[in-house]
């Protein structure tokens, strides 16, 4: 018997790298996340896999084998990592598809399941009809993006927090909306802010709240957020804006926590587009430790690959509300459309 140590970026990486060697016969023995130093700094997370190998073993034991192999919390059972990944069987016509997939930044395994989705909707003769295998990916995509139902105001404030790392746009999208739900659609709209970490956050408020004529409430403390969403009691919506942080400050999450506990708020998660898929798996990790209810992306004008639209609403398991597509204050936001989202992504056929 073989045994001998895999790494790889996530778990699915690591497993892959001890298929490749050991083939899909190999039982994982032991799982591990590392960190390893660069340059005298914590460097990205690895993860490790030890795997083992035996030439007597037969697939056939297979089953019976890996049930009885330690596996740990959270790693993906062995059936589904061989789920994500491309078949070989697929036709030339099938790979393109996915490869496109994976050009517009959509994660592997997403991609795979995407593929399937239209495969099995479609049958085999078609599976080398571009045309067809197009139309139905579309329609797989846009089946799969979930959108949030426009706003209702029944004369209570809906109460409404966007959160997301730094410089995504939280405060620019607060502008917009606050703009275009008081001056356009005509409703009562305040602000409130819990950004008080830098003078020029809250300030960069004030100065939009002053242009659009709204009240602004600055909260230091959960009490007083408390406070200026009671202030606010006659609007029909309050947006409330957070401090950005990186996704990695723990503390920051754990004070979010704070602030909202006992606030019926729809929290939304901002998430720019241009984020790396690897990095949006990091960022919801760490936010979706607060109930995310929809999700904004931001700077859609930045990127010509738009699988972070998918691959956020999918991940965070919430419809995309909004997506705004440049600095413009307020006209560079818009109301999600799955249909155009999804052809967005996939671009031409
Ligand atoms: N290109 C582009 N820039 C944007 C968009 N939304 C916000 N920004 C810019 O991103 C920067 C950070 O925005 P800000 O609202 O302060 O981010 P916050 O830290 O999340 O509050 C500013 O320069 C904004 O003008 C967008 O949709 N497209
Ligand atoms: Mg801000």
């Amino acid at each position: 018997m073989r045994v001998k140590k895999f790494t790889g970026r996530t778990i699915q990486e690591a497993v892959e790298n001890l298929r490749q060697e050991f083939g899909r016969d190999a039982v994982i023995l032991h799982t591990t996340q590392k960190r390893r130093w660069f340059w005298g700094r914590i460097g990205p997370k690895r993860y490790e896999v030890v795997g083992a190998y035996d030439a007597n073993y037969r697939s056939a034991n297979r089953n019976a084998r890996a049930s009885t192999a330690a596996r740990p919390v959270g790693a993906e059972p062995e059936q589904e990592v061989a789920d994500y990944r491309p078949d070989p069987a697929w036709s030339e016509t099938v790979q393109s598809l996915y490869s496109r997939l994976i050009r517009v930044d959509i994660p592997k395994d997403l991609s795979v399941q995407l593929i399937k989705e239209v495969l099995s909707q479609l049958p085999k003769e078609d599976w080398n009809n571009k045309a067809k295998l197009w139309n139905q990916l579309t329609a797989v995509t846009a089946g799969r993006l979930k959108t949030s139902e426009p706003w209702e105001f029944d004369g209570t404030p809906r109460i409404v927090a966007l959160i997301g790392p730094t410089g995504v746009g939280k405060t620019t999208t607060i502008a917009k909306l606050a703009a275009n739900f008081s001056l356009v659609a005509d409703r009562k709209v305040g602000l409130i802010t819990v950004d008080t970490y830098r003078i020029a956050a809250v300030e960069q408020l004030k100065t939009y709240a002053e242009i659009i004529g709204l009240p602004l409430h600055v909260a230091y403390s959960p009490r007083e957020l408390k406070e200026g969403i009671a202030k606010l009691r006659d609007r029909d919506l309050i947006l409330i804006d957070t401090a950005g942080r990186s996704q990695n400050n723990q503390l920051h999450i754990a004070e979010l926590r704070n602030f909202f506990d006992g606030i019926e708020a729809e929290m939304h998660l901002v998430i720019s587009a241009t984020t790396k898929p690897r990095d949006v798996d990091q960022i919801i990790s760490v936010f979706g430790q607060l109930p995310i209810d929809r999700v904004i992306i931001t700077k859609l004008d930045e990127t010509s690959a738009y699988g972070v639209l998918l691959h956020t609403c999918e991940r965070a398991k919430a419809p995309i509300a909004f997506v705004t597509t440049g600095q413009g204050v307020p006209e560079d936001i818009e109301v999600a459309d799955g249909q155009r989202i999804a052809q967005l992504i996939l671009g031409d056929a």
